[in-house]
């Protein structure tokens, strides 16, 4: 004995319009008890909606996109009626024999088989707020949209859900392709983004508000994109800001070129700087140190190498000069003229980049009076470097013209305390306003 049976959506609380985001039944499908055939959604949960019969769907009265209400007709399945019931065995709290499933035909304009009966409301087995997503940033908490479906296969790949800042469904509702391309970047980063419960940016769909291009990011971008936002998680760190007074060096410097021919490497200041920073590490070891992995020693270090940050069309990389304690001016001009030159077109192999003990990043070829340079970790510091400009200098009596150097000192706060900071960039101050100290 067969019955057509309505499945109407079931008491949901007084909630109208109800969003239909999923649909999983077609007509032809043999769908069991309780099976989940839609799924529906608030603005604050998800809800899948099981069926109240089991048999072959006949026909399917929503679709996505749709709303619905309580009562609503969602699909028509031809049931099999069970012996049980129909001799009248329906457990106590069943539906009434005349709003069984399994009672024959009603009277109604229906063919007596297969009969269309009432099939008892489905509690809604299923209505779960999604999880709350673990922030930091203050604000007003959301839970994240997606239909069981996306979260059974967010599940299944084990990603939080909530982790997943903005879907690009319908209001923001995260569809399987962004569990995809979630996992693709987490997988590109080597690293959980939102591990330490940091919320990611969100997608925005630019093609909104006008024209736009996709441009590929070079590897070194992207790798350096990684280790910065690595290092700015995990440090912290402190700039520090200091000017210079370089006129004497700038003489000598400039004294030093006009000797030279026309064909060999012209001294920039950034030598005499790679000079003056050797010698401040000298005097103060801990920043020729890093951090061991269990952050309760340091490694102290007995080699002076040196990594200039170069910009090149790929992308910022970072060669490294070595044992440039036992190197003159002019031979490490020579190489840091060399490995730039290498840098820019590309062909700096892997140790030409490592063993670094203290990075320099310098902007003044460009311009600029200030900056806080990001350390370059495990390294404990990163000496930043703007433009020198003439400036009116106090000197007791009068203003005096003066070349000013001005240097960032970004350090790690783990290894470096603020007075230890003071004090290098001071003794950097001291070698490059009198570079003859640089002898003693
Ligand atoms: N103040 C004033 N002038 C400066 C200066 C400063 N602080 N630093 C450099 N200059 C001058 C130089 O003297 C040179 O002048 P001339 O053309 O008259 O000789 C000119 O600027 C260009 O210098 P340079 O950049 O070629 O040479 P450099 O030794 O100072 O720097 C290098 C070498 C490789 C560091 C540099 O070329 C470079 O790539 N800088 C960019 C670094 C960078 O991107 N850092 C990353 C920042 S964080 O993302």
């Amino acid at each position: 004995m067969t019955a057509l049976v309505e499945i109407k959506v079931p008491d949901v609380g007084n909630i109208t319009d109800i969003d239909v985001v999923e649909v999983a039944i077609h007509p032809g499908d043999v769908i069991a008890l309780e099976q989940t055939i839609a799924t529906l959604e608030t603005d604050k949960a998800s809800m899948d909606l099981p069926s109240s019969a089991a048999g072959a769907v006949q026909e399917v009265f929503i679709k996505p996109g749709d709303k619905v209400s309580e009562g609503s007709l969602i699909a028509t399945v031809l049931a099999e009626a069970k012996p049980g019931l129909e001799a009248g065995t329906e457990k106590a709290g069943a539906a009434k024999p005349e709003e069984s499933a399994a009672q024959p035909a009603a009277p109604t304009e229906t063919p007596p088989e297969p009969s269309v009966n009432k099939a008892p409301a489905p509690a809604p087995s299923t209505i779960k707020p999604a999880p709350e997503p673990a922030m930091i940033a203050s604000g007003p908490v959301r839970t994240a949209h997606a239909t069981p479906a996306v979260r059974l296969f967010a599940r299944e790949l084990g990603v939080d859900i909530s982790k997943i800042s903005t879907g690009s469904g319908r209001k923001g509702r995260i569809l399987k392709d962004d569990v995809k391309n979630f996992v693709k970047r987490v997988m590109a980063e080597g690293t959980a983004p939102s591990g330490g419960g940091i919320p990611a940016i969100p997608v925005v769909d630019f093609s909104q508000f006008g024209e736009i291009e996709e441009q590929k990011l070079s590897k070194i971008k992207r790798l350096t994109g990684q280790n910065m936002s690595r290092i700015w998680l995990n440090l912290p760190m402190v700039t520090y800001h200091e000017e210079v007074d370089i006129t004497e060096m700038e003489k000598f410097r400039n004294a030093l070129n006009a000797e030279k021919a026309k064909d060999e490497t012209k001294i920039t200041g950034l030598i005499f700087i790679v000079k003056a920073l050797i010698a401040a590490m000298q005097k103060f070891p801990s920043f020729n140190s890093s951090l061991a992995g269990d952050g309760e020693k340091l490694i102290m270090k007995k080699y002076f190498n040196i990594g200039i940050a170069v910009d090149t069309p790929n992308g910022l990389v970072v060669p490294v000069l070595r044992n440039v304690n036992t190197k003159g001016i002019n031979e490490i001009a020579a190489e840091l003229a060399e490995k730039s030159e290498k840098a820019r077109q590309g062909k700096l192999m892997p140790a030409d980049m490592q063993g670094g003990c203290l990075t320099i990043s310098s902007l003044g070829g460009i311009g600029g009076t200030a900056f806080t340079p990001i350390v370059n970790a495990p390294e404990v510091a990163i000496l930043g470097v703007t433009r020198a400009k003439m400036q009116p200098l106090w000197n007791g009596s009068e203003f005096v013209p003066r070349l000013m150097l001005p240097l960032d000192l970004t350090y790690d706060h783990r290894v470096i305390d603020g007075a230890e900071g003071a004090r290098f960039m001071a003794a950097i101050k001291q070698y490059l306003s009198d570079i003859r100290r640089l002898l003693l």
